[in-house]
């Protein structure tokens, strides 16, 4: 028992310490709408403040709107943002795009995530094509062309880039040599790719969700606390990543703090808790994990 009660001092201390910490940025969520389903995507806003930047900017000129998917590459990436159907194949519209940006690479390319596409031989020529990592293509694209930068992370919606990916494909010529169709023997018979026959974007949006919510649910409560917990330390689960930097730290257990009892879509904060509830909070997990510890040892 006067192990289990300096365990938990342990955990109080530490928890206290956590909230000393200060908060910065937030990390920006952003929902793919696509005919095979919706993809949301936390973006690392700190760790790659200039690329999030030019992504954003694209949304707010609803520049993707109504865009296809026109690379799918199985086992590999799926690709997009550069072309609209107007409306087939036969005449494409390109994606007006800005100025290109500093290549800013620093996270691993690994499968869920999403990063910009570049032309080769050229590390800061990145404009407004983007791509998900369908696999872990560290080895390839973490070390080619200075590295390709991801920029977000999916947290939902997985699955619809892997239905895309299982999609026949079609070539019409570069750069159209693998674009996904819904129905291939459709798309042969009319020699074509229709808007209908592709997978499109129609919308690519920024999600207000308040800050330090890390279980998507409009309010910033004990469960995104949990979520956080759950997940100390990972650079890999993009949940509780709150301020976007590429790993869950204690940063974001300070955006939780300084959100709490936030709700809707508002980032306006209510009641700070209390170091005895956080406290609280840490011991009672610990507690858990000691008493199984314990059963365990004495079984
Ligand atoms: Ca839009
Ligand atoms: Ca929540
Ligand atoms: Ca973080």
């Amino acid at each position: 028992m006067r192990r289990l009660l300096r365990l938990i001092l342990l955990v109080c201390g530490l928890t206290s310490g956590f909230l000393s910490n200060g908060t910065g940025a937030h990390a920006t969520i952003v929902r793919f709408d696509t005919n095979l389903g919706s993809i949301l995507v936390r973006l690392y806003d700190t760790a790659t403040p200039i690329t999030t930047n030019n992504f954003l900017a694209y949304v707010n000129a609803n520049s993707w709107d109504n865009s296809f998917i026109h690379r799918s590459v199985s086992g590999f990436v799926v690709q997009g943002g550069g072309y609209k159907l107007d409306p087939d194949i036969f005449n494409t519209v390109d994606i007006t795009s800005f100025a290109p940006i500093q290549n800013e690479f620093g996270i691993s390319n690994l499968r869920g995530t999403i990063a910009m596409a570049k032309l080769g031989g050229d590390p800061n020529s990145a404009t407004n094509e983007w791509f998900f990592n369908l696999a872990n293509n560290s080895a390839n694209l973490d070390n080619q062309n200075g590295g390709f930068t991801v920029f977000g992370r999916i947290t939902s919606g997985l699955s619809v880039i892997d239905d895309i990916a299982a999609l026949d494909i079609v070539s019409a010529g570069e750069p159209f040599t693998n674009v996904p169709v819904l129905d291939f023997d459709k798309v042969i018979a009319q020699n074509n790719i229709l808007d209908e026959d592709a997978v499109i974007v129609s919308d690519v949006s920024v999600l207000s969700f308040p800050d330090a919510d890390y279980d998507f649910n409009h309010k910033v409560a004990g469960q995104d606390f949990i979520f956080w917990q759950r997940t100390f330390g990972s650079t890999t689960v993009a949940v509780a990543d709150g301020n976007g930097n590429g790993v869950v730290d204690v940063a974001d257990l300070s955006l939780w703090q300084a959100g709490y009892g936030a709700s809707s879509a508002t980032s306006t904060t209510a009641a700070v808790p209390e170091p005895a509830t956080l406290a609280l909070a840490g011991g009672f997990a610990w507690l858990l994990v000691a008493r199984r510890f314990r059963r365990r040892a004495t079984d």
